[in-house]
Parts: C-alpha cells; structure tokens; sequence
C-alpha cells in the first residue's frame, strides 16, 4: 500500500516511465540513410526496372515501406543534401547550387542540422561518401594539406571519410576526420578552378591518352586517366582509384557500424554511385547490357547489401531505421562517353516519368524512396507525399527534441507517413530546379520560365522550362503530357499564389 504522500510523486513517476516506454518504442535504436547519388525513381527493379536487377535494394523495399511519392527537393546535389542537412528549401538560400570542389561550407552553423539533431538524441554521427556541401569558410582558400574546416565534424558529424564534392571535380582524394588521406608531405595538393598548373596534363592536350573520352565539360586536370572539372598539381599518392571507390565507402560505412555497434549511431551513407564518371569495378563490369551506367546501378545495389548484411550481422536489422533514396533524378549522358545513351535500350530511368535530373518534371525530384524498419514499420507501399525536406524535424519529433523557432524552417514532423501509420504525408512538395514547381495532391504546377530552354542540349534533358504556365493531372497523366494551364486558369493562379505565399513566408514551418 502506497501512503498517500507519496502517491502524487509515485504516479508522476510512473507517468514518465510510461512516456518514456512510449518514445523508446517509437525511437530507432539506430538510423542509416544510404543517399545514392542521381539514381533515377525507374534504376531500380522494385520501381520496375528490368534491364538490371537490384535484389538488395528489392529487398529492402520488401521488408519496408516503399514510397511512390518521394521526393528530393531539387534537381540537382548540392541544394538537396543541403535541404537533408538543414531542413530549410535551398532555394532560400544564394549559394547552394552544384559547388565546385575548392567551395565553402554552405551549411549554416547557427542552426540545427539533421546530425545535430541525432547528436543531441545520444548517437554517434558519421557521414561516409559524398559531402558537396562545401569545406572551410569563404574568407580563405582551402590548403588541402592541412586539416580541413569547418566540414562535417562541425555540421554534427563525429566521424566522416568523404570526397569533397564530387567524383568528376577535383580534388580527387578521400579525407577522413578532414584531412586528406594518403597525403605525402613532400608532394603539396594544391587545386584550381580556373587556371591549369603548367606542365599537368588537361582533358584537351591529353585527350587522346584518357581511358574515358569526355562528351561535354570533364576536360580540365586529368586524374586516373579521366578529365575532371578543376586543375589539381601534387598530391599525387592521395589520389584516388575510381575503381576502388565504392570499395572504399563501402568498408568505411561497414566500419564504422562495426565500430558503434555497442551504442545508438547515425549513419549517413552517401555512395557516388551512379553519378558520373561511371567506372565500376571490374568485377561489377559487365553485369549489365546497359553498359556503365547499368553497372553502376548494380555496384550500388551491392555496396546496399553489403550495409544489410552489416547490420544483421550484429543483429541490429530489426532496431535500425534504413532509408534509401536519391538527392535527384536521372541522366544519361552527363558528361563522359559512357555509351550510357547508345545502350539504354528499352531502360526508363525515370519509369513513368517525364525529365531527370535538372528537370522539374516529376522525373527530376521524384526519387526512389524507402524505409524499413522491422520492429516499427509494416511493409508496403505508400503513396503519402513525403520528403527529405522533413527529414531534421521528423528525427527531432521521434527523438523527443523540441526545434527552435530559428531551425529547419521548412521542415515538418512527418513520423506517421514515414512510419506508415498514416496514409497521408504533405498536402503539398516544392519542386526545384532553378525555378520552382508545386505540387498539391494530384495537382501540378510549374512555374513559367520566359528564358529558359526546354531542352538541354548537352544532357538532353526536358527541364519543364517554358515560356507558359503548365498544369498536369498526375493521376491521369503522371508523364506530365497534357497541359491543362489554359483550361484550368483559376488553378493556375491559386497555385501560383500559394507558391508565391510560400516564399514570400520565408519558412514553411508554422
Ligand atoms: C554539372 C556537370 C555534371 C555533374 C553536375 C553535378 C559538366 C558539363 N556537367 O555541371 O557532370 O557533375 O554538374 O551533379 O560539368 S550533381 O549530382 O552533383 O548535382
Ligand atoms: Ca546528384
């Protein structure tokens, strides 16, 4: 028998317990965000593919939830992961497109980001892949032979092994905990985006000797026999191997689940696959007929498996939140002669879609997007619109955090969709690449773009730039064929208010 004094704090007592039964249960013991880079919402055969066959990333959709409606924010890198890291729309933002390799940190270090936010929560944090959100500060270069920062540690990440931009920019070399690896002291680093070093090989005096000819850009410094964008001189026994490189993220992602798995961590998994330039392993060469692009798509469904199997080989599949997605659409030529366009056959890597990465098509934003999470999440599809834009508030909400007014604002606790404990998800996505579109419910707009191209002619992408609004019904015509502007005008201009109300608001997060 409880005396009565101590009654009152006995069940404050046993409240919290309950509360805190409560967040454990709806709290992953760990969460991994494998984030591929320019894996179109068709590469995959869980999204119907069928020229290349993915089984790890199948079967990850089997076990979890796959969403129909996922989207990136942007047609592009950089303005995507920026939008992941810092829940804010990057296009708020001057600076956050495709950085060169040499660029700043474009991350706001005044506010949460989704590191922080699991930091905060008690996990360990490592980001392994692709950064391309920028080193350093915009008031002095970046001397590669020094530690490098501000960087990943200061965004929230304890541990980090990355590339800095990307693997068609120099500097081509890996850095872990922000210093370049493999550096020979007698041999300085040094990079430029606009002058060639004297006597360094370019993609045009050394064109004939590349082992991967360019089709477009790609012909500055020459490393491993491949052009680059950027001049780099010295640094020589850093350099990387483009063979070797989802090897080598692989094995720094599987160390370091190996390494935390005793206490909760946070992975954010950044493979450069299927991004340009495309040179798979030789082991992975082949597997395909859709030649290099193909191969990579099965390299990255590799290097998935090999994260699964980590994972379950320390028994932690059942706790641990996987995500896997795309930071934007798909290209076929970008840049190199891959013959990625002469072997694409019948392959759709948009599937359904219309336009890829640089577009604001569906096909530029609306990505491959998966959850699995045995103990929590029931396995499906859903057709909730969800977003990585939602990624730092719906961490913070499942972590117990409450977010400053100042943070992440355009961020939305988006657990129930995520989890698929709700059907419903957004009432609305931003779509951006250079301008923006809205899409709300089956509805979608895109913003009129008086200068702009409808095609790029390098990349031969439909980027929906067109001197006229456009409107398309994305439950009859989810290839966005049929422009429906000129007999819908009163959607139109309600969409383009709201759009414009949107940001003119500055933040979307009430
Ligand atoms: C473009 C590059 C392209 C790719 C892209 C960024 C040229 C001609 N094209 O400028 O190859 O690197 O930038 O891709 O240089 S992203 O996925 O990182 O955003
Ligand atoms: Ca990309």
């Amino acid at each position: 028998m409880i005396h009565r004094r101590f009654l009152a704090p006995f069940l404050a007592l046993l409240a919290t317990a309950v509360s805190l039964a409560a967040a454990d249960r709806a709290r992953p013991r760990n969460v991994v965000i494998i984030y591929a880079d320019d894996l179109g919402y068709g590469d995959v055969s869980c999204y119907g593919a069928k020229r290349v066959s993915t089984p790890n990333i199948d079967r990850l959709a089997k076990e979890g939830l796959r969403f129909t409606s996922g989207y990136a924010t942007s047609g592009t890198c950089t303005p995507s992961r920026f939008a992941l890291m810092s829940g804010e729309y990057p296009w708020r933002r001057d600076g956050t497109g495709v950085l060169p390799g040499d660029a700043a940190l474009v991350v706001d270090l005044t506010r949460v980001t989704l590191p922080t936010v699991f930091k905060r929560a008690g996990y360990t944090t490592g980001a392994v892949g692709k950064w391309h959100l920028g080193l350093g500060t915009a008031m002095e270069q970046i001397d590669w032979n020094q530690p490098v920062g501000p960087g990943p540690r200061e965004v929230g990440f304890d541990y980090s092994f990355i590339m800095a931009a990307t693997a068609d920019r120099v500097p081509c070399v890996y850095l872990e905990d922000q210093r370049v690896v493999g550096l020979d002291p007698k041999d300085p680093l040094r990079v430029n985006y606009k002058e060639p070093f004297p006597g360094e090989p370019t993609g045009v005096s050394d064109r004939a000797k590349l082992k991967l000819d360019w089709s477009h850009g790609h012909n500055m410094g020459v490393v491993n026999g491949i052009g680059r964008i950027g001049y780099y001189t010295g640094g020589k026994a850093a350099q990387w191997v483009d063979e070797d490189m989802a090897d080598t993220f692989t094995r720094q992602a599987v160390a370091f689940i190996t390494r935390e798995k005793d206490r909760p961590f946070f992975l954010y998994f950044a493979p450069h696959d299927i991004h340009v330039p495309r040179v798979p392993n030789p082991r992975f060469v082949g597997k395909t007929q859709m030649g290099a692009r193909g191969d990579a798509i099965v390299q990255l469904d590799w290097e998935v498996g090999e994260v699964l199997a980590t994972l379950e080989r320390h028994g932690l599949a059942k706790d641990t939140l996987v995500i896997l997605s795309s930071d934007n659409g798909p290209v076929i030529d970008d840049g190199y002669k891959d013959a990625a366009v002469e072997r694409l056959g019948e392959h759709r890597p948009a599937g359904p879609m219309r336009g890829g990465k640089y577009s604001r098509f569906e096909g530029g934003t609306r990505v491959p997007f998966i959850v699995r999470w045995p103990a929590q999440v029931k396995p499906g599809v859903s057709d909730a619109l969800v977003s990585h834009i939602d990624f730092v508030a719906t961490f913070a909400a499942m972590t117990g955090q409450r977010l400053a007014e100042k943070d992440a604002p355009d961020s939305l606790d988006h657990t129930a969709a995520l989890l698929g404990q709700s059907p419903r998800g957004r009432d609305y996505v931003i779509e951006h690449a250079g301008r923006l579109a809205l899409r709300e419910g089956k509805w979608k707009y895109i913003v009129p773009a008086p200068q702009g191209v409808a095609v790029q002619k390098n990349t031969n992408t439909e980027t929906a730039n067109l001197p006229s609004p456009q409107l398309y019904d994305l439950t009859t015509d989810i290839g966005e064929t049929k422009n429906l502007a000129a007999a819908e005008p009163a959607r139109v201009a309600a969409m383009a208010e709201k759009l414009t109300a949107l940001q003119k608001a500055g933040r979307t997060r009430p």
